[in-house]
C-alpha cells in the first residue's frame, strides 16, 4: 500500500469524493492559505492562518464505517513486544482519562476547548511496549484512511485514543466510537474510526500525506503542504 487507502473489511456507506480530494491535492499545489509566519504556541493559542469557529465541522473522504461498539476492534501490532486486539470491553476496561485540547485544522479552521474522554496513547504504549527499533505510528481506520505519525508525536502527553467529546459519545461522524486525537498536529493527523495501529521501523506516508500534505503538520510552523 504505497497510496494511503486500503481494504479494511468492514462495511462502509458512500465513495471518495474525487472532487474534494482534488480541490484538496490543488490547494496543497498552490500553498492556500500560507501565511509564511511562525508563531510560539506558549505565546500565542491561534497558530498563523487560522481562524476561530464554535461549531465542529465534518471533514472525511467521503466513506462512513458502519461501526458501532459491538464491532469494532483494535488492532496493535507491527514492533511491539506485546501486540493486543481489544474489542470495546476491553478497551473500557483500560484507564479512561480526561483531556483538554483546541483542534487546528489545515482548512484554516480551529475550534478551542474540547473536552474528550478516552484512553491516552502512554497508557497504551505502556501496555504493547514498543521494541527499540519502533520509530513509526502507521494509523489505520475503517474507511481505509491512513495516516503516519513520529512514535515521539504520538507518545506525547496529550495524545489520546477518544470515546467522548463534551460529555458525550463521538458520533460516527466523527470517528466514533473511537478515534485518535494528536491537538499539536494538524487535524488530519487524528485518525477518526481508528481499527489498527501499527508501529514501524520506517515512516509510511498515509492518505493526505501522499497527496502534497506535509509529513509533520506543525501548525505553529505553518507545516500544511510538503514543497
Ligand atoms: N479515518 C479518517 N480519519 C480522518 C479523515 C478521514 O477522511 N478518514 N480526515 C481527516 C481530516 S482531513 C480532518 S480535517 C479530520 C476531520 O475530523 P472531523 O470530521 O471530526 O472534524 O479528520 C481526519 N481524520
Ligand atoms: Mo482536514
Amino acid at each position: 500500500m504505497t497510496d494511503g487507502i486500503e481494504e479494511s473489511g468492514f462495511e462502509k456507506d458512500g465513495k471518495i469524493r474525487d472532487k474534494l480530494v482534488a480541490t484538496k491535492e490543488k490547494w496543497a499545489r498552490e500553498g492556500r492559505a500560507l501565511t509564511g509566519e511562525q508563531a510560539d504556541p506558549s505565546r500565542e493559542r491561534l497558530p498563523p492562518g487560522q481562524r476561530r469557529v464554535d461549531d465542529w465541522p465534518v471533514l472525511d473522504l467521503g466513506i462512513t464505517p458502519r461501526l458501532d461498539t459491538g464491532n469494532w476492534r483494535l488492532t496493535v501490532d507491527g514492533l511491539v513486544e506485546n501486540p493486543v486486539g481489544w474489542r470495546w470491553a476491553d478497551f473500557q476496561a483500560q484507564p479512561q482519562e480526561r483531556f483538554l485540547s483546541d483542534i487546528h485544522c489545515v482548512t484554516t479552521w480551529s475550534r478551542y476547548d474540547n473536552h474528550w474522554e478516552g484512553v491516552s496513547a502512554r497508557h497504551l504504549l505502556s501496555v504493547v511496549r514498543p521494541r527499540p527499533e519502533a520509530r513509526f505510528v502507521v494509523c489505520h481506520s475503517a474507511d481505509g484512511y491512513t495516516t503516519n505519525l513520529p512514535l515521539d508525536a504520538f507518545a506525547d502527553e496529550d495524545v489520546l485514543l477518544a470515546t467522548t467529546w463534551e460529555g458525550e459519545p463521538i458520533s460516527l461522524d466523527h470517528g466514533g466510537p473511537v478515534r485518535v486525537i494528536v491537538p499539536k498536529l494538524y487535524f488530519w493527523k487524528s485518525a477518526k474510526w481508528i481499527t489498527r495501529l501499527e508501529l514501524t521501523a520506517d515512516d509510511h506516508p498515509g492518505y493526505w500525506e501522499v497527496r502534497g500534505y506535509h509529513n509533520e503538520a506543525d501548525p505553529w510552523k505553518e507545516e500544511r503542504y510538503s514543497d
